[in-house]
């Protein structure tokens, strides 16, 4: 099966706004500072760039709670900035995909401002408003962000759903009218020249009929709701009405991001007949590492084994081959950094060796890689010591939850959880070079920088030819000349599942095999793989080839 779409052979860059780069001195991030940086994106060799959300918002949760889905968020810039943003973009070949965040709005958006007015207000069905239940919540479900999943709203007399925050109430997708909405605003910004669209938390929004209580499985307050309500009853149905209404009106590339999802569940979001979307983004890999106790769900300490890595990822790469398209990623601005989780920042060696050893891992496989800003200097977690130092309202209502309120871990404890699990790890301003503020600002940032951009930076990184930089891009270079990485079969090499030290797989099609060797351990270890005598060593994060004497972290690709 040829995958020959543009997006097959794409590689994206993703950008946190807020924490790229500041131009007008106030500490945030703005879309100007994205335009002076766009010839640094363009060398990396990154095909497309993926903004997160630059709409109007409160900010409650760093726009993904949006007042206006047709605005620019003023302390970002303006249309004319976007204008100028795209048009460049477009300029130096990239494409541009915005965020889509439509399972739920700000409560400061029009439409819920209305619909919170009373029951008969033309918006009320706009979103989910329900009565209590003796003197209670409609139903047990619980937020993602803590607490409840409803609040009571005074002025009504009821009830509304909130999966996130309770200023992120969500939209009602029964209602037709909130649909065509949703569809009229992406075919605005299609017009405007917008490549795609990577769609927030897209499977949840189908809830299941009659809204019932959710399974508990410990002793947690209130119930997780993704099993229930992930890929719900109706959501096939409205992905392909949003396709017939938008996507097949333009040449846009789409990405659903899909807790819960399962290769299943991928066939159908991500088939290769593009009736749905064009790929999913998945957790499983994510959620390797998370507490066994479902009440405390990320925050916990452990390290994934490369077994369960490896079956994963493995699964992924099998089930959707010839039938739905993968995305490839380690981090974005919800996951802590992928040197620090997967990888090894103790050492400045073992920093860039195993940096460049996870980038080898999923850029040698198929699907469409993701790069998150700063991954390709291999930033580090912050691990800020004190609760004050975090910005997220996840790590803030979780401290008070799991701590103050259920009493479930010390203070202590939970701090090292959020240490390690933090989003704000990921959200630290991006490290341009060792001046003041990492060169993202003159002025004091919006979120503390990363203590170590003294000597991780773009300006070091760009100056050292064996940087993780310039080895991102090699494997950028290397997806854009071989097809044998967009089509080729993968395999693992006979033998491989158990090993907890060495992966191995290959890539392979009529011609061409790429046979990838990873050490995911800071030890050496001997293993011996038929490497045929004529093969190519194609890339390497070693200066030589040792060949059955694999280093610590050592990554390996050969071509024959
Ligand atoms: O994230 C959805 C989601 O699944 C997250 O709750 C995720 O489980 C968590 O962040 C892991 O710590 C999306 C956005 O990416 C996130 O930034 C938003 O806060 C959230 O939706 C609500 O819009
Ligand atoms: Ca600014």
């Amino acid at each position: 099966m040829e995958n020959n779409h543009w997006w097959n052979k794409s590689v994206v860059y993703q950008i946190y706004p807020k924490s790229f780069q500041d131009t007008n001195h106030d500490g945030v991030g703005d879309l100007r500072g994205i335009i002076d940086r766009l010839d640094y994106i363009k060398k990396l060799g990154a095909d497309v760039i993926w903004l997160n959300p630059i709409y109007e918002s409160p900010q409650v949760d760093n726009g993904y709670d949006i007042s206006n889905y047709e605005a620019i968020n003023p302390t970002l810039g303006n249309m004319d900035d976007f204008q100028e943003l795209i048009d460049g973009i477009h300029e130096r070949g990239m494409k541009l995909v915005m965020d889509l965040v439509v399972n739920h709005t700000s409560d400061q958006h029009n439409w819920f401002k209305e619909s919170r007015k009373g029951k008969d207000n033309p918006y009320r069905d706009y979103y989910i408003w329900r009565d209590g239940k003796d003197g209670k919540e409609p139903n047990n479900w619980g937020s993602y962000f803590s607490g409840a999943a409803w609040k009571y709203d005074d002025e009504s007399g009821q009830y509304y759903l909130h999966l996130f925050a309770p200023e992120q109430p969500d939209l009602n997708w029964e209602n037709p009218q909130v649909r065509h909405s949703v569809y009229d605003m992406m075919n605005w910004w299609a017009a405007k020249g917008v490549d795609g669209f990577r769609m927030d938390v897209i499977n949840l929004i189908s809830k299941p009929d009659g809204l019932p209580d959710a399974k508990k499985s410990g002793d947690e307050k209130y119930a997780n709701v993704e099993p229930l309500v992930s890929n719900g009853h109706r959501i096939h149905e409205f992905l392909q009405e949003m396709n017939k209404n938008v996507m097949s009106k333009h040449k846009m590339v789409t990405v659903g991001e899909t807790p819960g999802a399962t290769p299943k569940d991928a066939e159908k979001y991500a088939s290769l007949d593009n009736k749905e979307l064009n790929m999913i983004f998945q957790f499983e890999h994510m959620g390797l590492d998370s507490n066994p106790n479902p009440a405390l769900g990320k925050w916990d300490d452990r390290k994934t084994s490369l077994k369960d890595l490896r079956a994963n990822l493995t699964k992924w790469q099998e089930k959707l081959y010839g039938k739905a398209w993968n995305s490839l990623y380690w981090n974005n601005h919800d996951q802590p950094r992928v040197v620090s989780r997967f990888g090894n920042d103790q050492t400045e060696d073992y920093r860039v060796k195993s940096a460049k050893m996870l980038a080898t891992m999923t850029h040698m496989m198929q699907g469409t890689p993701y790069i998150y800003e700063g991954e390709e200097i291999g930033m580090t977690n912050a691990y800020f010591p004190k609760l004050e130092d975090y910005v997220d309202l996840e790590s803030i209502n979780a401290y008070h939850q799991l701590v103050d309120d259920q009493h479930l871990l010390d203070g202590k404890t939970m701090m090292k959880y959020i240490a390690i699990h933090s989003r704000d790890n990921a959200r630290t301003p991006m490290q341009w070079d060792d001046s003041k503020y990492a060169g993202f600002s003159d002025h004091t940032p919006w979120e503390k920088v990363n203590p170590n951009y003294k000597q991780i930076n773009v300006k070091n990184a760009l100056a050292d030819k064996n940087s993780i930089f310039y080895y991102y891009q090699k494997l950028i270079e290397l997806r854009h000349t071989m097809p044998v990485i967009t089509n080729g079969k993968y395999a693992l090499v006979p033998g491989n599942d158990d090993d907890e030290q060495i992966f191995a797989y290959t890539r392979q099609d009529d011609d061409t095999t790429l046979l990838v060797i990873l050490n995911y351990t800071d030890e050496t270890v001997n293993r011996h793989y038929d490497v045929p005598a004529d093969a190519k060593l194609l890339i390497s994060n070693y200066e030589d080839d040792q060949n059955d004497t694999i280093r610590p972290y050592e990554a390996k690709v050969y071509q024959y």
